[in-house]
């Protein structure tokens, strides 16, 4: 099941905005930790204290896909959870990483944290077992703020529990690891390869997947704690979605608190890493506007802080692009504009959503400096920032491109700070005035565009290296990422990383791993080259249009190209090289992390993605995603033309791509799915074949801790 099809659950059984409905959606982006869930509690009118709803903490909060849809009535919530494979996938690695600490002979305080909380602070399994607070230092911000509550009754009883069963697995873990390691002839190996071995042994040991499975038994056991009217289970008897309707604010939010809170005291009941989008259509708005305004606010996951993670934004987003109205970018404004946040500035202007850009900065109280005294210096000290970035782009776009970026955030950024309090009007009317205009962008509907019917003219050519060289580009840089572009100097990524990416490909359960995202790298790299091609047609027909009409025809023409590219993207390196990435996840042995990375770089960046066949001419696969060039522009009668200035007929397709990518599109265009009764039964004959091609799940599981020999 992929993330849309999650997304058409929801919008089934939470119906959002449609066209004859006036609503309007926001996408909202921006690097973890810069405020982005904080502003949304802000526009919804969540008190910071009392409900903290969505939550906010330094880093890496929220996980889950947060729709929050606002309009009168009672309140309903949907819950979709990750599959089972998924969560399985995550406590296997958590597993793994355990008993690799034992290994190195870490202090045992590590190796719980290994345990408890996943490498990618994605997966927090503390929330859910509980093993008290020191686990995490990125829990719940009231901490220091107050005294946290205390901890109720039946929550005592689960940590009492679960504290036996970790101190359990630790044990038996222990044991594993000196037995495994007795065994292996050490003298003769390196560190790398002792630990790729003790790792495969312990991967195939029926003592690990019995660990395993008493931590999937007790992580069921807390669905328990849902009343069952609410749930609906999969074929997998796991659950696919909880929903609630309820006409009281206070215990409807106390209810959704559970799938979203990071609070220490609920530590053991959480069900907040086994989420994976949660959607909300209640009466909120913010408390300085009596006005319910209309729009569904979508809040995701944070940008990583990494250069890795500043290249390329994830395809939870760029999926997102044509649907929303508006991409609102947050940021922290006591650091503006760095890596992450300037990527994702260029990468939505660059894939032609320019107007529908809002940038807002947070933490608008702590900008201070010794030339920084009023609000407006304040202000011009975080626009030169933007200028500069802004300037970068008109650089490799080109001067108008550059301008208007500039014209468009010139009137749509906005500066907030104290926003994790109450805001008091009389106390902070700065903040409130940004907020109220920031509302009122939100809300407003974009001006219908005028194009008229002049349309530039471009060499196919052109493109066609455009996407041969984004394909090489991409291929050279994963090569670096895999240690494999000879002696560069530049470190490779770590290799448990590349193998925790291949089992996530081979599943095919997601197309992303930590900040490594190959699909979307490889879409940035092609679509980024794809606009610079636009911004210089050869020629226009019959005449230019003044240059405001070339921008929004250029803007319009990245659009349709980037999301066929996205889907080409998708398909070629997930769908389609799934058995390749199969090969590489389970490559063990001798050396297995130096081999997996040449048969990732060989047979999938190589072979796979070779962007010339044999005969040295465009590949298939570039000339597919070439087709998306030629398709896109003939929905706007763009012409495109071979060398002898001959206009191509774009319409040819093959027709087994035209099938993949419709059916894609169809599945993406979940807003287009009809009845609940419709997603249910789809979704059973999914999951119904899931289970046949998924490895046998987990079996009752004898509650005492087996003897280890
Ligand atoms: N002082 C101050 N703190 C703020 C402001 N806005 C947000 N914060 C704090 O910044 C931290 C991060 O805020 P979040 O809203 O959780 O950040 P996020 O962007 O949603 O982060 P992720 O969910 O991890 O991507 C929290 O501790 C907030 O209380 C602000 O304007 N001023
Ligand atoms: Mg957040």
């Amino acid at each position: 099941m992929t993330a849309a099809t999650f997304f058409g659950v929801r919008e089934t059984l939470v119906p959002g905005p449609s066209q004859t409905t006036g609503y309007r959606t926001v996408l909202i982006i921006g690097p973890t930790g810069a405020g982005k869930t904080t502003l949304v509690q802000q526009l919804i009118g969540s008190d910071p204290e009392r409900e903290r709803f969505p939550s906010t903490s330094a880093s890496k909060t929220t996980i889950a896909e947060t729709e929050l849809l606002c309009a009168p009535g009672d309140y309903f919530g949907v819950v979709t959870f990750q599959p089972k494979p998924e969560i399985r996938t995550y406590v296997e690695e958590c597993v793994e990483a355990a008993a690799i600490a034992l290994y190195e002979a870490r202090p045992e305080r590590e190796v719980r944290r290994r345990l408890l909380q996943h490498r990618d602070l994605r997966f927090r399994l503390h929330y859910i077992i509980s093993e008290g607070t020191q686990v995490d230092d990125e829990v719940d911000d009231l901490r220091n703020r107050r005294t946290p509550p205390p901890v109720p009754p039946n929550i005592a009883q689960i940590r009492e529990t679960t504290e036996e069963l970790i101190g359990w697995i630790l044990d038996v873990l222990g044991r594993l690891v000196n037995l495994e390691l007795s065994e292996m002839d050490r003298a003769e190996l390196d560190d790398e390869t002792v630990e790729e071995q003790l790792k495969q042994r312990l991967g195939d040991h029926p003592y690990v997947a019995h660990i395993v499975d008493r931590l999937m038994a007790e992580i069921e056991a807390r669905f328990e704690l849902l009343d069952p009217a609410g749930i609906t289970l999969g074929a997998d008897e796991w659950p696919l979605y909880w929903r609630l309707h309820d006409g009281d604010r206070k215990s409807f939010i106390t209810a959704i608190n559970r799938f979203s809170s990071n609070s220490a005291a609920d530590f053991g009941s959480l069900l907040t890493p086994l989420v994976n989008g949660i959607r909300v259509r209640a009466p909120f708005h913010p408390i300085w506007a009596n006005e319910i305004p209309y729009i569904m606010l979508i809040d995701g996951e944070g940008l990583g802080h990494t250069p890795e993670s500043a290249t390329s934004l994830p395809t939870a987003a760029t999926r997102m692009f044509d649907m929303v109205d508006t991409v609102l970018i947050v940021d922290n404004g006591q650091q503006p504009m760095q890596a992450t946040a300037a990527a994702a500035l260029r990468q939505v202007a660059a894939a032609g959503h320019a107007d529908k850009i809002a940038l807002a900065f947070t933490h608008f109280d702590q900008v201070r400096g010794p030339n920084l005294v009023s609000f407006s210096d304040r202000r011009a000290h975080v626009m030169s920032s933007v200028d500069q970035i802004v300037r970068t782009f008109g650089t490799e776009y080109g001067y108008e491109a550059g301008r208007a970026l500039q014209d468009q955030l010139r009137e749509h950024t906005f500066f907030v700070g104290g926003i994790h309090e109450t805001v008091d009007p009389s106390e902070a009317p700065r903040t409130v005035e940004e907020l109220a205009r920031l509302f009122d962008r939100l809300r407003s509907e974009a001006t219908p565009l005028d194009l008229g019917t002049r349309r530039p003219s471009y060499r196919r050519k052109t493109f066609l290296d455009a996407v041969i060289n984004g394909i090489v580009a991409f291929r050279k840089d994963w090569d670096r990422k895999l240690g494999m572009d000879g002696d560069s100097g530049a470190s490779p990524v770590h290799w448990t990383k590349i193998k925790a990416l291949t089992r996530r490909y081979a599943g095919r359960v997601s197309d992303e791993h930590d900040s490594l995202r190959p699909v979307g790298d490889l879409y940035t790299e092609i679509v980024e080259r794809i606009r610079q091609v636009i911004e210089s047609p050869e020629t226009w027909m019959p005449d230019e249009p003044d240059l405001g009409t070339q921008q929004q025809i250029f803007d319009l023409f990245a659009r349709g190209i980037s999301g066929r590219v996205r889907l080409i993207a998708t398909h070629q390196l997930l769908d389609r090289a799934s058995s390749l990435w199969t090969e590489a996840a389970e490559m063990e042995g001798d050396q297995a992390a130096t081999r997996r990375a040449e048969h990732i770089s060989t047979a999938i960046l190589g072979d796979h993605l070779s962007p010339i066949d044999s005969d040295g001419n465009a590949s298939a696969f570039a000339l597919e995603l070439l087709q998306q060039v030629t398709d896109a522009a003939l929905d706007m009668n763009i012409t495109i033309s071979d060398a002898d200035g001959e206009q191509l007929d774009a319409g040819v397709r093959s027709p087994e791509t035209a099938l993949e990518v419709e059916t894609a599109l169809e599945v993406e265009t979940a807003l287009e799915v009809e009845t609940a009764l419709e997603v249910e039964t789809a979704l059973e004959v999914e999951i119904a074949l899931e289970v046949e091609i998924a490895p046998g799940g987990t079996k009752a599981v004898d509650l005492d801790p087996p003897p280890v020999t």
